[in-house]
């Protein structure tokens, strides 16, 4: 039988050690092989694994950042074939985060602070060409003033390239809208649409999201769907359409971290260090200002960040 006294004595020892352990974590990584950051086509995203990369080589880990598609990245983090993912957008990533997270192959690394918001989105001036925007039934009612060269009769929604999910299609299709996606190529090729069309007050609805300089440059305001609830994404008899599921816009909410589990015991001063990152949605938009307004490179803009920004990344490191 084991004394009270044992016990105690067995439980501060315990404690001791893992303070120890806690303690060599910070002064120095646990494996040197790399940590794998996956790396997607949006700004902020690569950004935040650099801030995050650098501050774990400062604490002496390995990383390595290996482009990644935003879909398929996560059969990559799951296996172990990458290993840390910064930015998990609850607006069209939610269920592959939670299907990881709950098969036991990801873990969740918490929130970044960021308030995500993805939507169909028009400059201002659309409001007197198309009165009573933002409810989604007058974009209904002027699809054909959107139309383009391409779309005509239907009007264009300027989407996202498929790999960042959203549902976009099936929404169209479930609200009966006269629209077609055309999914832009990349970030950069969905804000030329929309700058030429800005100038020349020309209709144009574009995916936009925020944390993001677009909304903030760009007047203008996000389409109002049938308000999102997870019914909506999982059965067919939730609202307007009761034949169809993605009846309703997309969901707001938490931009995660997430991580390969098997990396946890394998580095577990580094996944600690990345649950403790955050960030807010104005800090993310001048960052993004700098990298693709003011044509800096990612490198610099991280290392200024770094310069400035020491108690805080320290803190994540526990020093
Ligand atoms: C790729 N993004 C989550 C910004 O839409």
């Amino acid at each position: 039988m084991v004394s009270g006294a044992n016990v105690r004595f067995a439980t501060a020892l315990l404690v001791s050690l893992t303070c120890f352990g806690v303690q060599q974590a910070h002064a120095q990584a646990e494996s040197e092989d790399p940590i794998r950051f996956a790396i997607n086509d949006w700004s902020s995203q690569l950004i935040n694994s650099h801030i995050m990369g650098a501050v774990l080589q400062q604490a002496g880990y390995n990383v390595e950042y290996v482009q990644a598609d935003a879909a398929a990245q996560f059969t990559g983090l799951e296996r172990g074939d990458l290993h840390v993912q910064m930015e998990v957008w609850s607006t069209a990533q939610g269920e592959l985060f939670h299907q990881g997270v709950s098969s036991g192959k990801l873990v969740d690394l918490g929130e970044t602070g960021m308030a995500a918001i993805e939507e169909w989105w028009y400059p201002l001036y659309m409001k007197e060409q198309c009165p009573g925007l933002p409810d989604w039934k007058a974009l209904k009612a002027c699809s054909a003033l959107f139309a383009t060269a391409e779309t005509a009769p239907k009007g264009r929604y300027v989407g996202a390239p498929p790999n960042w999910g959203g549902y976009d299609d099936e929404r169209v299709a479930a609200l009966d809208l006269n629209f077609e996606v055309i999914h832009a190529g990349s970030d950069a090729a969905m804000f030329a649409e929309l700058d030429s069309a800005y100038t020349r007050k020309a209709p144009v609805v574009v995916w936009v999201w925020a944390p993001h300089w677009v909304p903030t440059k760009y007047k203008g305001e996000w389409v109002e769907f049938p308000k999102y609830e997870p019914a909506c994404y999982e059965d067919a008899a939730w609202g307007v359409n009761p034949n169809a599921k993605y009846d309703c816009g997309k969901p707001r909410g938490p931009i995660w971290k997430t991580a390969w589990a098997g990396g946890k015991a394998k580095w577990p001063g580094a996944y600690e260090a990345i649950s403790h990152f955050e960030s807010t949605n104005d800090e993310q938009s001048a960052l993004i200002t700098e990298v693709e307004i003011n044509k800096r490179p990612v490198d610099e803009v991280v290392s200024e960040w770094m310069s400035k920004n020491e108690n805080r990344w320290k803190a994540w490191l526990g020093k």
